[in-house]
């Protein structure tokens, strides 16, 4: 609680929505045609779900074999929206990592590089959004490490792409425990990695895998509203 009347850092906080998603696997050799369908369906979902953002929690890219033309025309697809973007490189993400040069995307798009986690301010929208890239998919690397303290003007969310587990499990990947989740100092943990969308909120910290638009398990965008009032709700939305 913040009882300095003069101080009018929480109430500046205005109702924002943003779109998460994760796991598009753009390029995949396994469902191609369908892997950028299910992108253009996100844009869709984009433009009719009215969100003030849009949230790509790793693995946009499959690999880093994937044609120029179209890593061209996944970036103009986000470009268009006219929001602004924000991306967090996954383990399959070499494209955002090794290939595209951060300082060269449109202007609305925010690609997440920095080893060490960066945070992203989007003033705007008094949103803050912070991210650890996955550059080694391995047992000892933690998403969620090095998460800063929540700003006093604005919404933070984090983003993360790991495998949350009730218990690690010490040959897995990209581990998130459920105290890692209850100690995240943000309003929205946007998870992504695993392909369905999933509820681990702990400690009345709301954290969510979107779901992948495309795939062969249930296709799924959520659509995350943030309320000064009310708070965060979290909705699944059915990728047509
Ligand atoms: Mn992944």
């Amino acid at each position: 609680m913040n009882d300095n009347p003069f101080s009018n850092n929480v109430s500046e906080r205005k109702r924002i929505r943003l779109l998460h998603t994760s796991d598009l696997h753009v390029g995949t050799d396994i469902y191609p045609d369908e892997a950028i369908q299910g992108f253009e369906a996100m844009l869709g979902l984009s433009r009719s779900a009215g969100p003030d953002a849009v949230l790509i929690a790793g693995d946009l890219f499959d690999h880093h074999r994937v044609p120029d033309r179209t890593i061209d025309h996944v970036l103009t697809g986000l470009a268009d929206l006219g929001l602004p973007v924000v991306i967090l490189p996954g383990n399959h993400d070499t494209v955002l990592k090794d290939i595209i040069d951060a300082s060269d995307l449109p202007a609305n798009i925010s690609l997440i590089t920095r080893p060490e986690g960066e945070s992203i301010t989007l003033d705007q929208l008094g949103l803050t959004v912070w991210g650890r890239p996955v550059f080694d998919h391995v047992p000892s690397f933690r998403p969620l490490e090095g998460m800063p303290s929540q700003p006093s003007d604005s919404w933070f969310v984090a983003m993360a792409h790991g495998l949350f587990m009730e218990e690690v499990d010490p040959i897995r990947s990209s581990p998130i425990t459920p105290d890692d989740v209850a100690g995240a100092t943000c309003d929205y943990l946007a998870l992504g990695h695993v392909h369905v969308f999933r509820d681990v909120s702990r400690n009345g910290v709301p954290a969510y895998y979107s779901g992948a638009p495309s795939g062969n398990q249930a296709r799924t965008v959520a659509i995350v509203d943030l309320d000064p009032a009310s708070g965060v709700s979290v909705t699944p939305l059915q990728v047509p």
